[in-house]
Parts: C-alpha cells; sequence; structure tokens
C-alpha cells in the first residue's frame, strides 16, 4: 500500500446513497399522495415482509433449471486482461453489491435477491437489425463458448474488485441479429417487475434501469455478456442470469438482469445520467485524472485488500484508448 495516496473520508463516499435519499426525501409526498390513490399495490411493494434467506454465504442454484450451466472454458482474449492482482473473494463479491432494485444497502443486497426467480428468462435483442431475435437463457448460455475473464471492477464510489467472470463477448450476441449500418449505439434495460425487485416500488431510481455503449464500445472484444463468476451462474445480487461487462468503465455501466437489448441510432438515456446529469456522464470510463464533482478518482479502495492508485480506463487503456482518440475526456465524462 502507497502511503502517499491519501485515504479517503469514508464521509466522502456516500455517493449514491445521499444523493438518493434527498431525492426519496422529495418524493416523499408524491408518495404519500401515490399511497392514498393505489393502497393496495403500495402496500405490497412496501410490506416489510422478509424474503426467506435460503442460499448459503455465496451459493447460487438455477432454481427449477431444464439446462445445466455450461462448462466455463480459459478466455480467447487472455492477452488483452492479463491480471498479477488477488481475485476478490466470492464472499466479498457476493455480499458488497450494488443493485437498488433489491436494497440501497450493499450489505442487504444478497439477502433481498436470495429468492429472485431468473427461470423461464428471456432476453429481447432487436432495433437496427436484419435478425432481431428473442434468445431463451438456455439458447444464451449455448450460443457461444463460455469464458472465465478476470477483470478489474471500478465503482464510481472509489471501490474495487478483482472479479472471474463468466461469458463470453457481447459481440458475438450480436452478431446472431445482424446489426444495420444505421445502429450507433446499444440500449440496455433491466427486467422491471416489482413483484420480483421488491425496492422497485420505490422511487429511489427511475425503473427500469437502462444503460447504454456506443456500438464500437458494444463490439470490443473486452465487453462482455456474463452469465456467471467463480465458474457458477451468476449470483443474485450480481446480476443473474445475464449481465453486462464493461471492465474499463465505472461498474454502473455494467447493468444488471437484463432482459433486452436495442441496436438505436441516437445515444439513449442512461439511468445514473437521469439521476445525475452533472455526475455520472454517459461515457463513464475510469478516469483517475477526472474527479466527480465531490470526491476524487485518483485512487481506489480495493475490498479485502488496502488503497491503490486508479489506472486510466482501469489499466484497460492500451485496449481501448484509441476508442476515445481526440475526445475530450473530461466533457465527455
Ligand atoms: N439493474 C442494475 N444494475 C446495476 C446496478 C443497479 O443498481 N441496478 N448497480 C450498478 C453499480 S453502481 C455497480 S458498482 C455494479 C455492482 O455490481 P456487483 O454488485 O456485482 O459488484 O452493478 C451495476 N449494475
Ligand atoms: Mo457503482
Amino acid at each position: 500500500m502507497d502511503e502517499k495516496i491519501p485515504k479517503i473520508p469514508s464521509r466522502e463516499i456516500t455517493e449514491p446513497e445521499a444523493y438518493l435519499n434527498r431525492r426519496t426525501f422529495m418524493r416523499a409526498g408524491i408518495l404519500a399522495a401515490s399511497v392514498a390513490a393505489t393502497g393496495g399495490a403500495y402496500r405490497a411493494f412496501f410490506s416489510p415482509k422478509r424474503r426467506p434467506v435460503t442460499a448459503a454465504k455465496g451459493a447460487s442454484t438455477l432454481p427449477t433449471s431444464r439446462g445445466a450451466f455450461p462448462p466455463v472454458g480459459p478466455s480467447s482474449i487472455a492477452d488483452m486482461h492479463a491480471i498479477s492482482e488477488p481475485q476478490t473473494s466470492l464472499g466479498d463479491i457476493t455480499h458488497y453489491n450494488n443493485f437498488y432494485e433489491f436494497s440501497t444497502d450493499k450489505a442487504e443486497v444478497a439477502d433481498e435477491a436470495a429468492a429472485f426467480i431468473t427461470r423461464p428468462w428471456t432476453i429481447s435483442v432487436g432495433g437496427l437489425c436484419s435478425k432481431p431475435t428473442t434468445f431463451d437463457l438456455d439458447d444464451v448460455l449455448q450460443l457461444a463458448p463460455l469464458e472465465q475473464r478476470v477483470y478489474r471492477m471500478r465503482c464510481v464510489e472509489a471501490w474495487s474488485m478483482v472479479i472471474p467472470w463468466d461469458g463470453y463477448s457481447l459481440s458475438k450476441l450480436l452478431e446472431r441479429v445482424q446489426p444495420l449500418s444505421s445502429a450507433k449505439y446499444v440500449a440496455f434495460t433491466t427486467l422491471l417487475d416489482p413483484t420480483r425487485m421488491p425496492n422497485q416500488g420505490r422511487r429511489v431510481l427511475d425503473w427500469p434501469y437502462v444503460e447504454g455503449l456506443r456500438m464500437d464500445e458494444a463490439m470490443h472484444p473486452l465487453t462482455m455478456l456474463a452469465c456467471g463468476l467463480y465458474g457458477q451462474p451468476m449470483p443474485p445480487q450480481d446480476g443473474a442470469p445475464l449481465r453486462l461487462v464493461v471492465p474499463w468503465k465505472y461498474g454502473f455501466k455494467g447493468i444488471k438482469s437484463i432482459v433486452k437489448i436495442e441496436l438505436v441510432s441516437e445515444q439513449p438515456p442512461t439511468t445514473w445520467n437521469l439521476a445525475g446529469p452533472n455526475e455520472y456522464g454517459f461515457y463513464a470510463n475510469v478516469n483517475p485524472a477526472v474527479d466527480h464533482p465531490r470526491w476524487s478518482q485518483a485512487s481506489e479502495r480495493r475490498i479485502g485488500g488496502g488503497q491503490r492508485k486508479t489506472l486510466m480506463f482501469n489499466g484497460y487503456a492500451d485496449q481501448v484508448g484509441r476508442l476515445y482518440a481526440g475526445m475530450d475526456l473530461t466533457a465527455n465524462y
């Protein structure tokens, strides 16, 4: 640990909670009005009934599975993401989570999501393409060999992990639908179902969670459609059954529990940009030289081990830097 790197006082790393609490507070009036109008549904969403905590720490199963989780092989692009840093433990990866559909408390997400049923599951891929297709989860799992790729994961809140994801390049899925040349961006949408994602009954964010990438970012081989980690199906709290992983961008770009992917011509709206446009941009490339308005991004707290300097593009600059040649990275944060 480099002693010259100042410790970030934990009170500065309150985002997004502090921001959201403010908004939630302001919206309390709206909610109070809606509870009168929609009483039953509102109470159902807010019922304090706890979900059974069935999953063992870090464990994950495929409920009512008709297909098995395919074997996971080595990365086909290992040279693009070689890493010597130790992997974060499965316990930390599955018990320190941002997944606001279940809880805004990182330590609570695992319990709140434990009973999340992710089969059957479909993902529709459409928009500007020749072959729009709705894929069943089992088709997605079989579409290309699953690879394990160990990537750094850097949250905008200045903490990080090293995670062995299982999946394949998102380009493999996108190629199946034959994108048209008019497709310039890719828009992603999380499941919207407050009966299964209880915190969607609270307006902490505008649901469903949405994200987006430029087409060249989406087609970059490092960009991953992940269906598991540590050789197991994706734990619910990490975005089961399918989530995006873009290792050179802040973690919030890695949208979880995806049900829809659309090829579009214009830059799509993204949830955190809508929530705080001055603080969260569309690009969200990890950049130690561009601070968050309320804290430094120069260093990060590695979960399970020390403070370290944040790397340009999270250490993937050689692989992705050319995508941003000529762009003003301060304006396009
Ligand atoms: N649908 C959805 N996706 C999401 C989030 C979320 O709240 N909802 N949180 C994001 C944030 S801020 C981060 S840092 C990562 C966290 O992923 P992890 O819990 O698997 O580490 O998921 C991202 N994807
Ligand atoms: Mo994050």
